[in-house]
């Protein structure tokens, strides 16, 4: 017989909950965890990873059952728990996927070719209780203050939800929130990113735009959402989730605003953006100029952020709350899985399919800005490809810095094979390759390198034999 979480179907936070516990992949906190620093100073104690510095690690996924706000004396309970780290390791990621964590890249490459639409439902679980009076956020959310270096309390894994007024193309985003008022949040919202595209439209003609953000996902949505520009415009990425889930994602009308939002989310808050009216993340602040850790494990300046109204929270009944820790392994594997699936998608498309045998989007570069290539060369005329593929990879992700190239008998999920390579295969006389001048990302750009780079580490095909690895009786090879 198999075991019964074998059977186990993720449809959303919940089911996606149970099986990692079945895992023995969940704790549970009951002391009492304060909202303010407590909380996510204790979630790292257990997980969080790179490039947090140590003694953090990727771990379990953290569920915080007994929150509370106000400090130390006064300990105002919240009755809803918080979560984190819900997809923050590549084994989790793997047993939601169903598939080997070697091939989490494949499984996003086949849901970007054969994507689901969602659909519409008249009812949503997301919908159980609805509050449309009396919004206090913080008093009825427990949304953390995430470090010592943040300007306040912030959503960090509140996915957009939005639709275009002229297109009707949906879309779902995260975006960096901060909550500056009872029912007011502002979200960091950079021009090119697809909702922020379509509130413009709107606010050419000075009008609010609706959208939903949902709270509580289930971990296609959650990987789905990391799927970035220059991709997908054209692109509603809760069809690549329900690929991913292998049925529809459902969305059901919001109650108070024009729009829609996932009908399987714990809580979703109705939100207007308000038109041309912006502020800086650090308002609320004493902390001026800066707003809260980032991925690349910097703190991150303050942005001049939309302003949106909360009209409405809706959620299930007994919700739960889920947040991220930036920086860290979630948020790397949200970025880098999706950019693994559109770099396979992209090398495909131009003729790399038996050349390119994996492709890792490094945790040291926040999933983002640096990815490590395997290579299968065939012949001696393979020698020069895979700086083309490398390429292609730099394009495919426009803030991309770096590629490492190197063979098929290195594990790209292996820092020491990877150091190992870089040592013994790479003279920078020739295999590095400099390309200055291109767009890279912006954050960094005055005080970290914004020129490009292409590490080629694989063997040249004539030094192959000379440059093989040594094999054992009865170990692997
Ligand atoms: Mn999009």
């Amino acid at each position: 017989m198999p075991k019964s979480s074998s059977m186990k179907v993720v449809t959303d936070l919940r089911s996606a909950l149970s099986l990692s516990e079945e895992h023995h992949d969940l704790i549970r906190i009951k002391d009492p965890m304060d909202v303010n620093l407590e909380l996510v100073g204790e979630y790292l104690k257990h997980a969080g990873g790179s490039p947090v510095p140590q003694p953090t690690r990727v771990g379990p996924i953290v569920l915080f059952e007994n929150v509370v706000r106000g400090g130390a004396a006064k300990k105002i309970p919240y009755n809803m728990p918080v979560v984190v780290g819900v997809v923050a390791s590549r084994e989790r990621v793997a047993r939601y996927f169903g598939v080997t964590k070697e091939k989490i890249p494949f499984k996003m490459l086949d849901a970007l070719q054969h994507p689901i639409a969602p659909k519409k439902v008249n009812n949503g679980s997301s919908q159980e209780v609805v509050v449309d009076r009396e919004i206090n956020l913080t008093k009825q959310l427990p949304i953390p203050t995430m470090s010592l270096d943040s300007v306040g309390p912030s959503i960090t894994e509140g996915l957009l939800r939005g639709i275009d007024p002229e297109t009707g193309q949906g879309d779902v985003t995260f975006h960096r929130i901060f909550v500056v008022g009872r029912d007011r949040i502002t979200a960091l919202m950079f021009r090119g990113r697809h909702i922020k595209e379509m509130q413009r439209k709107a606010e050419l003609k000075n009008r609010s735009f609706p959208v939903s953000i949902n709270i509580g996902l289930d971990p296609f949505t959650n990987i789905s959402a990391g799927i970035f520009p220059p991709t997908g415009a054209d692109l509603d990425e809760l069809s690549v989730a329900g690929a991913l889930k292998g049925s529809p994602i459902e969305v059901v009308k919001c109650r108070s605003i024009d729009a829609e939002a996932l009908a399987n989310a714990e809580i979703v808050l109705e939100c207007e953006i308000q038109p041309n009216e912006t502020l800086s993340e650090d308002v609320l602040s004493d902390k001026k100029g800066w707003s809260m850790p980032e991925m690349a494990g910097y703190v991150g300046v303050a942005g001049s952020a939309q302003v949106l109204k909360v009209k409405a929270i809706t959620h299930r009944k007994n919700p739960i709350f889920q947040t991220l820790v930036t920086p860290g392994e979630e948020h790397n594997l949200i970025t880098g899985i999706p950019c693994e699936g559109e770099i396979l998608n992209a090398a495909y498309r131009t003729g790399y399919k038996d050349l390119l045998t994996n492709v890792y989007l490094s945790s040291a570069g926040g999933g983002k800005l640096l990815a490590i290539l395997q290579i299968k060369k065939r012949s001696a005329r393979d020698d020069t490809e895979p700086r083309n593929l490398a390429l292609i990879a730099l394009a495919t992700m426009h803030e991309m810095k770096s590629v490492i190239l190197v063979d098929d008998d290195v594990n790209i999920w292996d820092p020491m094979d990877l150091w190992w390579a870089f040592t013994t295969r790479f003279k920078p006389t020739e295999d590095l390759v400099v390309i200055d001048g291109a767009r890279s990302w912006p954050g960094l750009a005055d005080y970290i390198q914004t020129t490009k780079a292409i590490y080629d580490c694989t063997v040249p095909w004539n030094e192959r034999e000379r440059m093989r690895r040594p094999r054992w009786l009865g170990y692997p090879s």
